[in-house]
């Protein structure tokens, strides 16, 4: 009989529920994993992606050796197999070369979220990369605007826990597709809306989550800020609103109020495309059958007015006393809570240069064909992250990876459109074959990854790789050798100097309890206490620090344009292109399982978009802009408003005949801290 064991883990990917995994193993492979049913948010159940999970482990597509590219980039690759002696000496001798030549600045790593692990997300982009003193990576692709507006505003991301709903009247779920993008999230709804509670859902798309809504409403895209002011408006003028609350626990009250009299019930109408009596309902609703949640996430601020819409957004809880309240306030990212100690993750204290330049990731095609000077950037290292596929503007970065005289290295699990662009191709090991230490966007425990299988073939993790590096470009320097167990205990220990509820915490006691562990360092309810994390302690209606960021201290909205693509033709569409069910950004979007429950790449259209368009149901289309042109599946429904079109993200251009969404998204930034806009992005649609 053999042995099996379980080990326990987290799942790794971009998803705010960051589940708790256990893998059985039997001679030293995989052979089951499910949901831990001891982890309060897991709950013993995984999503449909992450189900099948040894698929994608044992994928017969995993890259297991190095390879080095023998033909030009500008064909389709072809591949030699190579020692990693010969893949780290390769890449370190360039290097050094390039930086003898134009200095460290003209090497850009290029990662983001195909892991969120401590250690292989954070650690790995910090250290090695901090000693050479390459360029450094503006991380805006996501959700950078709302994460800089909602801590302007109240000073922490700290959303309210999952289970908080059962304690609300009104749900608003905002922008947000939780169905798809934070499965674990449902259950509670779900109960909370059988025992009454009224579910508002706010999307130009009926999406998953909108179909189970009590109410569906669907406003123009990227007039989110206006509707927020406009019921802000509507509240005022009813009385609705917690004079007294505002008075104490508020900076601006007074001058937020005169400034929203602009945004009329009427004037709301015309920009959101939401009639007076829908907007007055919604008011009232929000405003006075409470407790009342606001619950957004990043789609509705991926657009050039993001900033202020999530200032907006954030501004409305407050306004009717909802912040502190249990089954009230603000239901966004929970990542304000614990943050790993960022000294462990970057040494800046080791180092002797200072911070070197920063490149914004969402501007990557035009870094590479010329935006960035002094020095150019000469070589790319991509980890955890597949910019021809995800990052906007792809044939502009294709331009960049095309040229001769670029040096790029991809560390992934598989041949992505990225890798298949590269010089140098690294093997990476997965979340099975490593140790890591993760926490959550969506709630506040923390869980080990233990790992549970070796490495497959000559995987490495890029952990391993960076110790690998460090050697080869001679740094010397002890904690770029560290192993990642010892990085683990450090950083607990670290991070439990500011953040006191991690105390006692440590890498022993978390092997003992296995599951993942709560250190929420409240009672449950942020800001119960109404201690905001502001200069001024209060809700900052009013934002001083907004003046500094570049925008209006008070909220405001302006239309959302797309320059680049002709708006005045009148015949182009708002393209929104938002998470697909079954992949993770372009994660699992090379198994065919997914591929197969998502069907051919597709594009909705409204029926009356579609009729002007001679355009019919299961027709092929050509979407296109200044940017770039896709082929799709027309998919003619009432799911989409008038003049909105909806394909989701996630498809490899490699293995489906060019349908990747981002050859026509827009690098433009948005309005605060540098924020991707993919979706304030104009498209034509026709007939092929
Ligand atoms: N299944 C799955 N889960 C995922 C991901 C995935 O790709 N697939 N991605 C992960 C990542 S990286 C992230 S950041 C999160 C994102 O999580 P979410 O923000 O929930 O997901 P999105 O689909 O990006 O955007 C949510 C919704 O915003 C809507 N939206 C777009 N523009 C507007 C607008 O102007 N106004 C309003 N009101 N709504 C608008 C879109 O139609 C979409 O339904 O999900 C994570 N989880
Ligand atoms: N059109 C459109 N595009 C979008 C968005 C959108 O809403 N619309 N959303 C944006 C958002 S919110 C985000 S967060 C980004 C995400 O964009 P990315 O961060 O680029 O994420 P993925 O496309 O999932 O690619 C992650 C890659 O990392 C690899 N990987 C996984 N684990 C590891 C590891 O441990 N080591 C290494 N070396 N590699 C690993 C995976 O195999 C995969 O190829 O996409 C953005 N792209
Ligand atoms: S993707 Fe999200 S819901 Fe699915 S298993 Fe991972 S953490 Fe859980
Ligand atoms: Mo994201």
């Amino acid at each position: 009989m053999s042995d099996i064991t379980k080990v326990y883990g987290a799942c790794p990917h971009d998803c705010p529920d960051t589940c708790g995994v256990i893998t059985e193993v039997e001679n030293g492979r995989a052979v089951k994993f499910y949901g831990d049913p001891d982890n309060k948010i897991t709950d013993g159940w995984l999503c449909a992606k992450v189900r099948p999970y040894l698929d994608h482990v044992y994928h017969p597509d995993r890259l297991t050796h190095p390879l080095r590219r023998t033909n030009s980039k500008t064909e389709k690759a072809t591949w030699a197999q190579i020692s990693w002696d010969e893949a780290i000496k390769t890449i370190t001798d360039r290097w050094q070369k390039i930086i003898a030549e134009h200095g460290a600045e003209a090497i850009l790593p290029y990662s983001f979220s195909g892991t969120l692990g401590m250690l292989h997300m954070e650690v790995v982009s910090g250290r090695f990369w901090n000693r050479m003193g390459a360029s450094q990576l503006e991380r805006s692709i996501c959700g950078a605007a709302g994460e800089t507006g909602v801590n302007l505003t109240v000073g922490a991301r700290r959303g309210i826990p999952y289970d908080a709903v059962m304690h609300s009247k009104t749900v608003l779920i905002w922008g947000h597709n939780p169905v798809s993008t934070a499965p674990h999230f449902m259950p509670w709804l779900k109960k909370a809306q059988k025992n009454g509670t009224t579910v508002i859902v706010i999307d130009p798309r009926r999406t998953r989550t909108a179909k189970g809504a009590d109410w569906h409403l669907m406003p123009k895209p990227g007039t989110d800020g206006a509707l927020a002011l406009g019921l802000a408006q509507i509240i005022i003028t009813s009385g609705w609103h917690d004079e007294a609350w505002l008075e104490a626990n508020t900076v601006g009250w007074p001058k937020f109020r005169a400034h929203v009299a602009q945004y009329t019930a009427e004037k709301t109408a015309d920009t959101t495309g939401i009639s007076v009596a829908d907007l007055q309902k919604l008011a009232q609703l929000y405003a006075q059958n409470t407790p009342s949640i606001l619950k957004f996430a990043d789609g509705v601020q991926r657009h050039k007015n993001g900033g202020q819409t999530v200032r907006a957004l954030a501004s409305l809880p407050a306004l009717i006393g909802q912040y502190g309240v249990l089954g009230g306030g603000l239901g966004y990212s929970a990542s304000g809570y614990l943050q790993w100690d960022g000294e462990t993750a970057n040494k800046w204290g080791e180092i002797a240069h200072p911070p070197t330049r920063i490149v914004n990731m969402n501007r990557l095609g035009a870094a590479l064909t010329g935006e960035i000077q002094d020095p150019p950037l000469q070589s790319l290292y991509v980890f955890g992250a597949n910019p021809m596929a995800a990052t906007p503007n792809v044939n502009l970065i294709r331009q960049g990876l095309e040229r001769e005289d670029m040096f790029t290295v991809v560390h992934d699990l598989f041949m992505t459109d990225t890798a298949e662009m590269a010089d140098i191709v690294l093997p990476a090991a997965g979340q099975l074959e490593k140790i890591d230490l993760h926490r959550a966007y969506g709630h506040t425990q923390i869980t080990l990854n233990e790992p549970a299988i070796p490495p497959l073939g000559e995987c490495k993790s890029d952990w391993d790789v960076m110790r690998l590096l460090a050697t080869g470009m001679g740094y010397n320097d002890p904690w770029l050798q560290e192993d990642g167990e010892a990085i683990v205990a450090d950083m607990l220990l670290a991070t439990a100097e500011t953040y006191p509820a991690l105390k006692g915490v440590t890498l022993k006691k978390m092997r003992t309890a296995k599951s993942a562990i709560p250190v929420a360092h409240d009672t449950g309810i942020p800001f119960a206490d109404l201690q905001f994390l502001t200069p001024s302690g209060k809700v900052e209606l009013y934002s001083e620090q907004a003046i500094a960021h570049g925008i209006d201290p008070l909220p405001t909205y302006y239309p959302a344009v797309d320059e680049t693509a002709g708006e005045e033709d009148g015949f182009s569409l708002n393209l929104i292109s938002g998470a697909a069910h079954h992949f993770v950004t372009t994660s699992f979007g090379n198994s065919q399982k997914m591929i197969a429950r998502e069907g051919e790449p597709f594009i909705e259209i409204h029926p009356d978009d579609a009729a002007v368009r001679q355009i019919t149901h299961g027709a092929r289309v050509e979407v296109s802009n200044q940017r770039g042109s896709i082929p799709l599946k027309a998919v003619v429904t009432d799911g989409v408003r008038r003049g909105v079109v909806v394909s989701p993200k996630g498809r490899w251009s490699n293995l489906s005949g060019g349908h990747n969404i981002n050859v026509l998204t827009p690098d433009a930034t948005a309005d605060l801290a540098g924020q991707s806009t993919y979706h304030t992005n104009r498209v034509w649609v026709k007939p092929l």
